[in-house]
């Protein structure tokens, strides 16, 4: 598997200690010697966690190790019960599975769920019981309260197979890795000859919210499916994407017949390519005399969107990202 579609990321989840139960005795007005009215420990935070279908990949948790659900508050005179403390909730895309680092056993599998679906990892430590608890016949001025139960900490590893929405399929040098590196955190090589990108890259477009994940793959020549170039062996790592962007250079002499050349080599490979959700962008955009080619392209495609950009003039892209983000599930 190329890198970068194993997601997995290693941390340290805590759920959060009771509070202390509390020491205490009533003072009155007129009564000298109060009884115990020493409160509970409020209950420590839980460890949860939680579907959230806007999220495609992990990087929102990578950026930590240690996460912790908050302690319970102690409890307080006039039997007052301290705050719980807060849960941790922590989200994750659906297709998640959460191992135990130690043991490598699989804890939950969120492959399933849906939108909002939660599951709840770690109890907290319960509060101690205030004195007030232990008063009897024999004891009444009791001067010991219970403490909180800790809270309990486990190393995991979140694991997801990431499946791009969107597949970048053209031939190469047309700007595929160019524009997955301006639109997403992917760092591929780019470079002014043919065949840089050898393996798959997946960058992911974080709009509003929203994540949309981009598989840039190696470029597709004439004869690919007979092995031509690097053959067409990768073309599987977009198989399960949403829709695919057939990018075609502008400055290019022939690019209206590059279009038709890839969804040949795309259909030798697999049928069922031609399926899906298909768009077009011109690039290299800044190009001289790039606006007639732009107008013959809308010409030629316009059963598809079709967008010019430019990664140096910068032209076409937040365009672009809307279009992604309406042909992303
Ligand atoms: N003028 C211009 N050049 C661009 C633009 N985008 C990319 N390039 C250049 O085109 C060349 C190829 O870019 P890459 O992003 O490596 O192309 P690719 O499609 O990933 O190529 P392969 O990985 O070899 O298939 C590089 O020299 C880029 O700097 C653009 O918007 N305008
Ligand atoms: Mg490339």
């Amino acid at each position: 598997m190329p890198q970068g579609f194993v997601d997995e990321t290693s941390i340290e989840v805590s759920s959060g200690s009771g509070g202390a139960g509390c020491v205490s005795f009533r003072r009155e007005k007129y009564v000298p010697k109060g009884g115990p009215d020493g409160g509970d420990g409020g209950m420590g935070g839980n460890v949860i966690f939680q579907v959230k279908t806007n999220l495609k990949t992990l990087s929102h948790i990578a950026s930590k190790r240690k996460f912790h659900a908050r302690n319970g508050e102690g409890g307080k005179g006039r039997r007052m019960h301290g705050k719980n403390g807060e849960d941790l909730i922590l989200d994750v895309p659906p297709g998640t599975l959460i191992r135990d680092r130690e043991t490598d056993e699989i804890l939950h599998d969120f492959s399933e769920n849906i939108d909002g679906d939660s599951w709840t990892f770690l109890k907290g430590g319960k509060g101690g019981l205030g004195n007030w608890h232990f008063r009897s016949a024999r004891q009444q001025a009791p001067r010991f309260a219970q403490d909180g139960e800790p809270g309990q900490t486990v190393q995991i590893v979140l694991e997801l197979n990431v499946i791009a929405d969107i597949g970048f399929v053209g031939f190469p040098s047309v700007g595929k890795s160019s524009l997955l590196k301006e639109l997403t955190n992917a760092n591929p090589e780019v470079a002014p000859y043919p065949f840089t990108t050898k393996i798959p890259n997946l960058g992911m477009l974080r709009i509003s919210e929203k994540e949309v994940v981009l598989a840039d793959i190696p470029g597709i020549i004439e004869g690919a499916s007979h092995g031509v170039g690097l053959g067409l062996d990768f073309l599987k790592h977009i198989a399960r994407t949403e829709a695919l962007a057939f990018m075609i250079d502008l400055g290019e002499e022939n690019f209206l017949d590059t279009y038709d050349k890839l969804l040949i080599e795309l259909e030798q490979y697999q049928p069922a390519l031609l399926d899906k959700k298909r768009f077009i962008i011109g690039t290299k955009k800044d190009m001289d005399e790039t606006g007639e080619a732009e107008a013959a392209l809308r010409a030629r495609f316009n059963d598809y969107p079709v967008i010019a950009v430019s990664i140096f003039s910068r032209v076409g892209l937040d365009e672009l990202k809307q279009l992604f983000l309406s042909m992303a599930k």
